[in-house]
């Protein structure tokens, strides 16, 4: 077997880490013939229960984990990673505004994008969980000059499995009959999924379900799906956010199957009119590693006024964060 590839995952001691690990280190990233090493970053005081996070993996005994290292110490994280995956985040405290939260973690990614920067591989690939998950990837970004820009990415496919799901609930379809779902702009409740190209066993969805219920029911149930989960669970989505970071890398790197596409946050390369640099949900295709923007769908004028609506809000962010973006 080849060497390990070498996997920082921060915030590892918390909720979606901990369905997430497991996951990883059973090999759903990188595939069944590949080792990985897990390089775990935590805040001081949570580096006691980050052990016991180590002590199970241990006690599952995976063939294909081959070491684990506990740290609080970035440099240590992060150092010549593979992938890098940036849960750990503050969560949104009583009577803050979002604009606080943005300010606080903002902190937080630029200063992991400048460590990145100094002791991460250049190639490395990135997805950013922590919320808001954009923004603080495009802070990432900007800190972090010697990475390529274009691995820097942000966690859409969550929604996106949430959109597939809904739709067949809806249509009384199985999810693997599903292709084709779209989930542009921001992780936000701007967010904006489309069904203008799915399909449903081959056929066109928009023939199973009326625009009606496309534009007033799915797009905000979809949207809003996260603070529902909270409602109904007291805390924010875990396990189905760690199989949307497994799904996410999954594809980014074994690679989306002939015929179907899926979402994906990457720095906009001016497709749809998206300003450049923008960390904005798109449709890609992977293949070898690398993921390319599906750049050539016609969209509707209902769905393009609102992924520019979505594009606003992330401007909205970007400007928040401005004296961040060194
Ligand atoms: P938890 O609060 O359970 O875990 C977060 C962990 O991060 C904690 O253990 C904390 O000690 C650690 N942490 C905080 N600051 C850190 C730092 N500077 N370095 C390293 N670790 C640090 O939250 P969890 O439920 O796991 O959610 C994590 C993040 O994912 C939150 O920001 C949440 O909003 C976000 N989400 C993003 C989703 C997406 O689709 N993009 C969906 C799910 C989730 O809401």
């Amino acid at each position: 077997m080849s060497e390990p590839k070498r996997i920082a995952v921060t915030g590892a001691a918390g909720q979606i880490c901990y369905s997430m690990l497991f996951r990883i280190a059973n090999g759903d990233i990188y595939g069944p013939d590949q080792s990985v090493s897990l390089q775990l970053l935590e805040i001081t005081p949570a580096l006691g229960l980050l052990e016991a996070v180590k002590m199970e993996l241990d006690d599952c005994a995976f063939p294909l984990l081959h070491d684990v290292v506990c740290t609080d110490d970035a440099k240590v994280a992060l150092k010549d990673v593979d992938a890098a995956l940036f849960v750990g985040a503050k969560p949104r405290g009583p009577g803050m505004e979002r604009k606080d939260l943005i300010n606080d973690n903002g902190k937080i990614f630029s200063a992991l994008g400048q460590t990145l920067n100094e002791v991460g591989n250049p190639e490395c690939k990135v997805v950013v969980v922590g919320n808001p998950a954009n923004t603080n990837a495009y802070i990432l970004k900007a800190n972090a000059p010697n990475m390529n820009p274009r691995n820097i990415t942000a966690l859409t496919r969550l929604d996106h499995n949430r959109a597939i799901s809904q739709l067949a609930a809806k249509t009384g379809s199985r999810i693997g009959e599903i292709n084709k779902m779209v989930i542009w702009g921001n992780h936000s409740t701007t967010q904006v999924p489309d069904i203008t190209w799915a399909t449903i066993g081959g056929k066109k969805a928009t023939d199973a379900v009326d625009t009606a219920w496309a534009h007033d029911t799915f797009i905000p149930t979809v949207a809003k799906r996260g603070a529902a989960v909270i409602d109904a669970r007291g805390s924010s989505s875990a396990a189905s956010a760690a199989n949307g970071v497994v799904d996410h890398m999954a594809s980014w790197i074994q690679g989306t199957p002939e015929g179907d596409w899926v979402s994906m946050a990457v720095p906009s390369d001016g497709s749809y009119g998206i300003d450049e640099g923008l960390i904005y949900s798109f449709p890609v295709t992977c293949k070898n590693g690398e993921y390319t923007i599906i750049d050539d769908l016609t969209v509707t004028d209902t769905i393009k006024e609102k992924m520019l609506a979505s594009q606003a809000e992330l401007n909205e962010e970007r400007d928040t964060v401005k004296a961040l973006l060194s």
